[in-house]
């Protein structure tokens, strides 16, 4: 699938305010992808796909977690989560993208997880640091996401625990585990 026929689909799918913005995460995973040694077109696919179901209805998100897949925690930590993994089981069933590492990229956008792939930390970055992205703390991830990878990983991570934290959210553990294993990481080296 070609970037347009990609983007025309995914069009149907959001509002123009989301489109724009999953355009500037396009633009910002295909160079982060490059300078970080990502496939760039799994990047620009998965970036073009990863709020594919970002507004689908709630139920019928928590029914494909439910009957669809293996990990059914994501009910348990309020509804913003599960358009990541519904979309990757989405992309998958109703577009027909069946690269697992692309899937993967999308399923984990939201949370990360622990290990991730530098495809998945590609996306999972380029959704925060968009052009469109105005919120506390975003200067200072470009930044560091101009040179290391894991660094500006960490300070997303921390930004948004924090965030979750001051409005009494909580925390998916994936997040958290995420976090730990960059930090500890960081020691060993
Ligand atoms: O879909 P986007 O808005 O582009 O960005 P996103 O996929 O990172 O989703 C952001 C939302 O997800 C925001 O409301 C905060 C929430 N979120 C991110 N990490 C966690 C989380 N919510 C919970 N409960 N736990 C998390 O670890
Ligand atoms: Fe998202
Ligand atoms: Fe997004």
């Amino acid at each position: 699938m070609n970037r347009e026929q990609a983007l025309a689909i995914v069009k149907l799918q959001l509002t123009d305010h989301r489109y724009q913005h999953t355009l500037g995460v396009v633009d910002t995973a295909i160079e982060l992808a490059k300078r970080f040694g990502a496939d760039e077109e799994k990047a620009e696919i998965a970036a073009i796909f990863h709020d594919y179901a970002k507004f689908r209805d709630k139920e019928e998100m928590k029914r494909i977690v439910q009957e669809k897949l293996t990990e059914k925690s994501f009910l348990d930590y309020g509804d913003e989560l599960l358009h990541a993994p519904c979309g990757a089981y989405l992309v998958q069933h109703e577009v027909g993208i069946d690269d697992q590492e692309l899937l993967n990229a999308i399923y984990y956008h939201t949370t990360g997880r622990p290990e991730m792939t530098v495809l998945e930390k590609v996306v999972f970055l380029a959704d925060y640091i968009e052009p469109g992205r105005q919120f506390k703390g975003v200067e200072e991830v470009r930044v560091l996401a101009q040179t290391n990878l894991d660094d500006a990983i960490l300070q997303t991570l921390e930004n948004t625990i924090f965030f979750l934290m001051k409005r009494r959210q909580r925390v998916f553990p994936d997040t958290l585990a995420t976090f730990n294993q960059l930090v500890k990481q960081k020691k060993e080296k």
